[in-house]
């Protein structure tokens, strides 16, 4: 049966779209020549919408789709066309606070489901870029700065109560992107579904353990009600390496589909979640012509920089700007309640640390025995190479969500990762 869709609504494909740019003069002149002289190229890489890259004499652009079902899936699996709207409004207000960390939108039509946002040239995806073991000495500081800055100037720290409302209600319908995350994070790798799946046979007494354990599935419910409950600020929804393209000078965030206002530990979380999958993938890629010890190395190093330089920028951030209706500076203003203050404000951040390791935890899971996998282990051909990869990511993951308490620092955990790795494989998967 054909899926329904608003009036007015096509998908494009290679053909139709020089036509379709043809007609916005800002963007032909951008590519400039003839439509027939723009090279077309599908580049759609995430899973769920629809992307081509379109190249001209003087420019290019990129062209964003919503399909109305989930790419990765297919037509069985129907979703709201919005997503799109809700990607273009995070990526103005993300843009306003973090300028050149996401890509400048040059167009939004709001009948075709389409955004056009500027093409990322020379940058790869950065999961792209760690699976082939290439180091980015600049992405620690300039994605932390996106993150405080983002996060930081969206939350009621920065805000007034009405803007903070007005913020909640704008994005508060893109309620089927959340409910994809409360399905397949909090609630599906713990359950029989149809839809996860995981190395078998490897893994598959750590999934029925995974099923059985009552004290995980209890922390990852407590998780998933704190995703849904809570309002902090306009977060990107799915911060993972394959939403960041990358050079070694720049860095940049794409794939704002699933933004909401939700917890700032969730894309903490699940960006620290996927640069540990970086880092317990490595040896799945170690040959004896290219090691990998000292890649991995780099990524430990690279998620510690990254929580160091978040902190000390989200410090700042409140310092210089924390006038918002939920910034308590307005009561404390004498010498002795000053360092109260930021006492207060350093505890804000220790506990949002220990939220995101929580979210890491349960993102470590459902990337193993979910639907939706990643390209770092998939791509280890050997499947006994790759389940024990993913066993060691299974065993942190399930640590970070239920032993909440032995985890203060982020040393804790990258200790932790690296204690894993040094262990012999066979002990891990057994
Ligand atoms: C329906 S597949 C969706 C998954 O891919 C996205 O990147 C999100 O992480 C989501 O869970
Ligand atoms: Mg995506």
């Amino acid at each position: 049966m054909a899926l329904s869709v608003p009036a007015g609504y096509e998908p494009l494909h290679a053909r139709s779209l020089p036509g379709y740019l043809a007609g916005l003069p800002p963007l032909a002149a951008r590519l400039g020549g003839r439509p027939e002289d723009w090279r077309v190229h599908e580049a759609s890489d995430g899973n769920v919408n629809q992307v081509f890259r379109v190249h001209g004499p003087s420019g290019d652009v990129c062209v964003k789709q919503s399909l109305p079902y989930v790419r990765l899936v297919g037509e069985s699996w129907p979703l709201a066309l919005e997503r799109i709207d809700f990607e273009h409004l995070a990526l103005l207000e993300h843009g306003r606070h973090t300028g050149r960390r996401v890509p400048e939108v040059l167009h939004h039509d709001p009948r075709l489901f389409l955004i056009v946002v500027e093409c990322l040239t020379p940058h790869i995806i950065l999961r792209e870029g760690m699976t082939r073991g290439i180091r980015y000495p600049r992405f620690a500081g300039q994605v932390a700065d996106y993150l405080a800055r983002s996060l930081f100037f969206t939350s009621s720290l920065a805000l007034s109560a009405e803007e903070k409302k007005g913020q909640v209600a704008a994005f508060c319908a893109n309620t089927a992107m959340c409910r994809i995350m409360e399905d397949m994070v909090f609630t599906e790798p713990y359950q029989v579904h149809p839809r996860n799946s995981w190395t078998s046979p490897a893994l598959d007494g750590l999934a029925s353990e995974l099923r059985a354990d009552v004290p995980l599935k209890l922390a990852a419910f407590r998780l998933k009600r704190h995703y849904l409950d809570t309002a902090e600020a306009l977060i990107h929804g799915d911060l993972h390496t394959g939403s960041i393209m990358v050079t070694q000078e720049d860095t940049r965030i794409i794939d704002q589909e699933f933004a909401f206002c939700g917890p700032m530990a969730f894309d903490v979380g699940s960006l620290l979640a996927h640069l540990l999958l970086g880092f317990f993938s490595q040896e799945g890629h170690s040959t004896a012509r290219e090691p990998r010890e000292d890649y991995a190395e780099w990524v430990l190093e690279t998620v510690e920089a990254l929580w160091s330089s978040f902190h000390d920028t989200f410090l700042q951030l409140w310092d210089a700007h924390g006038l918002g209706a939920g910034d308590p500076a307005v009561l404390l203003t004498t010498e002795a309640e000053r360092s109260a203050l930021l006492q207060e404000r350093r505890a804000f951040l220790q506990r949002l640390l220990e939220q995101s390791m929580a979210y890491a935890g349960a993102e470590l899971l459902r990337r193993v025995f979910g639907l939706a996998h990643t390209l770092d282990l998939e791509r280890i051909a050997d499947l006994e190479r790759r389940a024990a990869c993913e066993a060691r990511c299974v065993q942190l993951g399930r640590s970070l969500l239920v032993e909440t308490g032995r985890f203060r620092t982020l040393f804790d955990v990258t200790a932790a990762a690296r204690a894993l790795v040094a262990r012999p494989r066979r002990e891990q998967v057994a």
